[in-house]
């Protein structure tokens, strides 16, 4: 299979959050993902979590993947899982590690467990600037997609 160019978004605001993106991108690279770029790490404030929800970090990575998107997706979760994230998580709460796929090469993919490219990405800063920083041309197809959907009434 060729490898895809993907971009991964990077958060957290409970523990030792610098040391657990350094544990994700061992397990990354570890799982046969071929780190290429690692942003700045931003301190950003949380957006729609809980009451008093601690600043997060936010980063981005690029890199290689030689599979298929869903793949890299089981080996995110199983990273969030390992570093104390419950599998039932909610939405926009305090968490040790959020790993989301913002871009699989220039694929649209819509299933049930994973929409690439993310969905939100293109309204967060937390997310652009990081990956801006890193894959600049990417960030701008980010946009152009969002755009585009909202042209089409997406
Ligand atoms: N992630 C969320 C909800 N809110 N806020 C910041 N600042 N950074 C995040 O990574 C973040 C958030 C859900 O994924
Ligand atoms: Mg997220
Ligand atoms: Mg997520």
């Amino acid at each position: 299979m060729a490898e895809t160019l993907c971009v991964i978004a990077l958060g957290g605001n409970l523990g030792d959050v610098p040391a657990t993106f350094r544990r994700a991108c061992e397990a990354l690279s570890d799982a046969g993902f071929r780190i290429r770029r690692f942003s700045s790490l931003l301190r950003t404030t949380p957006v729609g979590c809980e009451p008093g929800a601690p600043e997060f970090f936010n980063a981005a990575l690029s890199g290689f993947w030689d599979g298929t998107a869903l793949d890299l997706l089981r080996i995110c979760q199983k990273i969030e899982a390992d570093n104390g994230r419950p599998n039932d998580h909610a939405h926009h709460v305090s968490r040790t590690l959020d790993l989301d796929i913002i871009t699989f090469g220039r694929e649209i993919i819509a299933l049930p467990d994973l929409t690439v490219p993310h969905p939100e990405a293109a309204r967060r800063d937390f997310v652009m600037v990081p990956v801006r920083e890193i894959e600049p041309e990417l960030a701008d197809w980010l946009l152009e997609q969002a755009k585009s959907k909202t042209d089409s009434g997406g």
